[in-house]
């Protein structure tokens, strides 16, 4: 893991000292990734958000990418719709783990982003969520579940997430 001073509990939105950036191919994508930035500031993990397309800004794509390590990000989280090729292209690009959220803008209702973004040939990894918005959700979780590994303040602000969510769930019967 990178060296790099931040102050436990803080969540900066700016470029520098971010631990985990959240990708997207279009401004479109925003609102179904907007659960992934929620939970990240959620859970006090410094993170950026940038719209790069792989077809349409190729050469922004390379150039964020490969600063991305350099920069201490640990993990990527790209989100793309339709003929979604956003994340297996960064995931070339670095040696930074991959998230990849299938978002359900098309005509296909994201099956075609599921299958492009998971359907990954051996060699360049891609870690699959699932479509929509509880794929943003939990590829905010799933970072910072890696992240928590070597950061005991967030495995415990990770561990009362779980609580909360529990405790939400009613535990008598209801009525209908
Ligand atoms: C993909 O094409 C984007 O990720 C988005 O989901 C989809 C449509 O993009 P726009 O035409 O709305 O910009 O690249």
């Amino acid at each position: 893991m990178a060296e790099r001073t931040r102050k436990a509990g803080t969540t900066r939105r700016a470029t520098s000292g971010s631990q985990v950036a959240v990708l997207m191919g279009s401004k479109s994508d925003l609102e179904v990734m907007r659960p992934a930035a929620q939970t990240l500031a959620k859970l006090a993990i410094p993170y950026e958000v940038r719209v790069i397309s792989a077809h349409r800004t190729p050469d922004r794509l390379r150039e964020y990418v490969r600063e991305i390590e350099g920069r201490g990000i640990d993990v990527i989280i790209a989100g793309a719709g339709g003929a979604a090729h956003l994340a297996g292209v960064v995931a070339a690009h670095t040696l930074v783990p991959v998230l990849g959220v299938p978002i359900d803008s098309s005509a296909l209702h994201g099956l075609d982003a599921l299958l492009a973004t998971v359907q990954m040939p051996g060699g360049i990894p891609v870690g699959t969520l699932a479509i929509g918005k509880a794929g943003a959700t939990n590829a905010a979780l799933l970072a910072a579940a890696f992240l928590a590994r070597h950061d005991p303040g967030l495995r415990e602000r990770l561990a009362q997430h779980r609580k909360e969510q529990a405790s939400a769930v009613p535990e008598g019967p209801i009525e209908l």
